[in-house]
């Protein structure tokens, strides 16, 4: 039977780390994949992960199942990080452990397909390339619409206002709660405020995409327009991953959170989301978001892995000044937040920068900020000069 299968194409985001590993330019500079390296180049394990796995080694006395919920305790934990101390919505929202915010997504896709299988799904491009695939592979049907000019890097504010006023009640919007991928572009709050009023007034469901968190201007910040979407609606979705903040990529921890109307229909999305994680993955992997919250339950440990947030953070806001001072054309990057940018250029650019000048960003024009030292800037600007994109 497997003859009859067609040949698919990897991730091209993917692909990307096998290329800049292949290349032995020593000046090479690695801006594709989105993962956070450090002044020395090196994606590190963070301190606070590195106890915390201490801790566990010496204490963790089973490795019995938890059950398809995963970890609650890690569920719990990570609720006044994300949706802060407000009881306003406490006892409408449920929370399960997924694999990832990868696993988030399809979960919460999967949800709303069982839920409502004639909802659209409205997703703003750019956007991540894995979202359109998880809802289709969800048998949701995705209505795309212009999110950014990337020309201009400015968000098409009424192309947005026009997608969200000609969905139908009961449609889902994602949105990325902050540190756009690809673009770094944000709402701003008096944006998010539309969006809120657009959500309500046509009654529509936004499922959040919160995969950044602390990495754009910090943990309190960088929640505040899930916060206040969640304010404002009835019923919302929250896809949350921990493999940015916490440095835990490989072991694919994640949370899907549910908001529901009222306390009735918890039990109802609470069940709903378990047997779907069963026939899924059954439970999900339980290391990472052990790890996540040994962390969480210890005052120092939670200290350590605040600080070293912050400074990643700096870090990622650091290498954006320094593009900015580097070429004015490039101002706009300083005030983007998040791992990526996206500049406007075409596929053969993105692959004469590989090619010729050792720099490694997607076919997209899309950057990893987090890939660079504030030293590299120079030999940035002068490629992308040299490649007529500034
Ligand atoms: N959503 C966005 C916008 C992402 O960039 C990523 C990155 O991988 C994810 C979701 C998925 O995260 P995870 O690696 O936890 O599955
Ligand atoms: O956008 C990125 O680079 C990260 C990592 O299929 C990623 O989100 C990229 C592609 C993919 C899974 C993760």
């Amino acid at each position: 039977m497997f003859e009859q299968l067609k040949t698919r194409p990897a991730d091209s985001l993917l692909a990307l780390i096998k290329a800049f590993q292949a290349d032995e330019r020593a000046g090479k500079i690695d801006l594709g994949v989105g993962v956070y390296s450090d002044a020395m180049g090196r994606t590190p394990v963070m301190r606070a992960v590195k106890a915390a796995e201490q801790f566990l080694l010496e204490t963790q006395d089973s490795k019995k199942y938890l059950g398809p919920e995963g970890d609650l305790q890690f569920v719990r934990l990570l609720q006044p990080i994300i949706f802060g101390k407000s009881p306003a919505f406490g006892e409408r929202l449920v929370g399960i452990q997924t694999p990832g915010g990868s696993g988030a997504l399809r979960l919460g896709a999967e949800l709303v397909q069982v839920a409502n299988p004639l909802a659209k799904v409205l997703l703003g491009t750019p956007s991540w390339p894995n979202h359109a695939p998880i809802f289709g592979s969800a048998r949701l049907a995705v209505k795309e619409y212009p999110f950014v000019d990337l020309a201009s890097q400015q968000v098409k504010i009424e192309s947005v206002v026009e997608a969200l006023s000609f969905a139908n009640p009961g449609d889902v919007v994602l949105l990325h709660g902050c540190c756009h991928n690809p673009t770094g572009i944000d709402f701003t709050t008096e944006e998010w405020r539309r969006i809120a009023e657009l959500l309500v007034a046509h009654k529509l469901v936004p499922f959040i995409d919160l995969a950044y968190q602390g990495l754009g201007d910090g943990l309190e910040q960088d929640a505040a327009p899930t916060r206040m979407i969640l304010e404002a609606v009835d019923e919302a979705l929250i896809a949350y991953s921990c493999d940015k903040n916490f440095g835990l990529y490989r072991e694919r921890v994640g949370a899907l959170y549910v908001m529901t109307r009222n306390a009735d229909d918890i039990g109802k999305a609470e069940s709903n989301m378990a047997a779907l994680a069963r026939v899924n993955w059954s439970m999900p992997p339980d290391h990472g978001a052990a790890i996540v919250r040994t962390i969480l339950e210890s005052a120092e440990m939670s200290a350590m892995w605040r600080a070293e947030l912050e400074e990643m953070c700096e870090r990622i806001n650091g290498n954006r000044a320094a593009l900015a001072a580097a070429a004015p054309d490039l101002a706009f990057i300083s005030r983007q937040r998040g791992l990526f940018s996206n500049l406007s250029m075409s596929r053969e650019t993105a692959a004469a920068l590989r090619a010729t000048h050792g720099i490694y960003m997607a076919d997209s024009g899309r950057m990893n900020l987090a890939g660079m030292q504030p030293s590299d800037a120079g030999a940035i600007v002068a490629a992308l000069r040299a490649e007529g994109c500034l």
